[in-house]
């Protein structure tokens, strides 16, 4: 079978079967308690969520579909798709039945750029792109289906067509985006012969003459893809899609929680951080530097973008990937050698101070030194690559949260009184109130 359809349509009776089967059994057996701590920490530990397309083992970091990140960085995005939701990786001709289906799908209709181009000067990227993903909404398949009738069971399809048509469509309104917001000239039209990343890198019209830079983009694109569906993009995305929005509002959320400082937007503040440390000593700094930096960054109440995590407790494979492609193809480069001396110093800085879980370098701590390196310098475009590459994820996580029929998220909220009472009478032993 080389469609992706035709093999999702195969998986899911089995995958249906495997849930049911697993809640006949234990639907009442307990496997988590929480803590006050956690309710008032972000939920931070609490596993209470599904997500069979990637996790994220505070020790190890991503794992997509068993395969740890590091393994997959050099394929392409279009086979990290394939794998994201059927569990395996595809053979050639699946690969190519993917890329020319996705090739298909990418047309962006004008009213989007009219949109765009209503949109103020002043308007970030971000948000460029999330209006142009949610202004497409109209298009939805699922949408209206859903309006003619639609079985609980097939919700899968059209929320598959959907993704499918979000995921083929973003690279050319980023790119679009790209062009517009830095006066880059004319918008570069897709060409249907190339992959998704490589198609990417040559519509934002950057100079590649080895082809290093299309090289970085599609690592890029795999590499921010998918990190279970806890983190705020991909939480936002999920919730608002089990309400049955369809995927167009509901990524195009998913969007706007991915362009906060603490999430997707650390790439930008990670790379102008990396540049004011340049700018104070008039290139790349001494190791010293770094650290008086780093301490007055501290001193100010302000956090480093790039370090720290909310699961992850050793350095990003993330990270890694991003380091080792700048030490090989970039060594000398000012920003990335001052990038490498900040991950020699400032861990080691960062384990001082208790508060801090996780001291290591994440995701967004290397990747726009590389980006800047091969001439995309507008930092505040950063995180639109990121998103580009997130659709994939949160996109085959809506696919098999429909397939699976997932109901509307809606957990339980408690007040603080409650909270003082319940814990008095774990305290006392009296009656425990019922939950507000
Ligand atoms: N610099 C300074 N302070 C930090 C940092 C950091 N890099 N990381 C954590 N802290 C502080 C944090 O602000 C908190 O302070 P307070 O109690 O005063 O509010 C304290 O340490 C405890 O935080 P943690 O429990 O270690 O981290 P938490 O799970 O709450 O937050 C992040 C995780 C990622 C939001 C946090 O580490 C951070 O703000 N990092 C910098 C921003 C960043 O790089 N975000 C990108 C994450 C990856 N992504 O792309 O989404
Ligand atoms: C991500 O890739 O979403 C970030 O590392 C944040 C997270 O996992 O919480």
């Amino acid at each position: 079978m080389t469609s992706l359809k035709e093999v999702l349509g195969q998986q899911i009776p089995a995958a249906r079967t495997r849930v049911k089967d697993l809640l006949k059994q234990h639907e009442n057996t307990e496997i988590e308690n929480v803590k006050v701590g956690q309710i008032f920490g972000g939920m931070r530990g609490i596993s209470c969520l599904i997500c069979d397309t990637s996790s994220v083992p505070p020790d190890k970091g991503l794992i997509i579909r068993g395969y740890p990140v590091a393994e997959l960085a050099y394929r392409l995005p279009e086979e990290i798709l394939w794998l994201l939701l059927t569990g395996t990786l595809p053979n050639k001709d699946q690969i190519e039945n993917l890329r020319a289906d996705l090739a298909r799908r990418a047309a962006v209709p004008d009213y989007v750029w009219n949109v765009l181009d209503a949109m103020p000067a002043n308007a970030h990227p971000m948000t460029l792109f999330s209006a142009g993903v949610l202004c497409l909404q109209g298009e939805s398949v699922f949408k209206d289906r859903y309006e003619k009738g639609l079985r609980k069971e097939d919700f899968w399809d059209p929320t598959l067509e959907d993704a499918l048509n979000i995921i083929a469509r973003v690279p050319v309104i980023a790119a679009g985006i790209y062009r517009k917001k830095f006066n880059k000239g004319p918008r570069i039209a897709p060409d249907a012969s190339l992959d998704w990343g490589t198609n990417y890198a040559r519509m934002l019209g950057i100079n590649d003459p080895k082809g290093e830079f299309a090289k970085l983009i599609r690592m890029y694109l795999v590499l921010h893809c998918d990190h279970e569906n806890g983190n705020v993009s991909a939480m936002a995305t999920y919730t608002v899609n089990s309400a049955l929005s369809d995927l167009y509002y509901s990524f195009s959320a998913g969007l706007d929680g991915l362009a906060g400082p603490l999430h997707g937007l650390a790439n930008q503040e990670c790379l102008m951080w990396v540049l004011n440390l340049m700018k104070q000593f008039n290139g790349a700094p001494s190791k010293e530097q770094v650290a008086n930096f780093a301490k007055e960054t501290l001193a100010a109440g302000k956090v480093i973008p790039g370090y720290g995590h909310g699961v992850l407790r050793v350095t990003d494979p993330r990270f890694t990937c991003f380091h080792d492609f700048g030490q090989k193809h970039c060594p000398e480069d000012p920003v990335f050698k001052t990038v490498a001396t900040v991950f020699d110093v400032l861990p080691d800085i960062l384990k001082t101070i208790n508060k801090i879980k996780d001291p290591w370098p994440n995701v967004d701590a290397a990747s726009g030194s590389l980006l800047y390196h091969y001439g995309l310098t507008e930092a505040v475009y950063y995180t639109v690559l990121f998103g580009v590459s997130r659709a994939l994820g949160v996109c085959s996580q809506a696919v098999l949260a429909r397939a699976l029929a997932m109901p509307i998220s809606r957990p339980k909220s408690v007040t603080t009184d409650w909270i003082e009472k319940r814990v008095a009478c774990g305290i006392s032993g009296r009656q425990v109130p019922p939950a507000p």
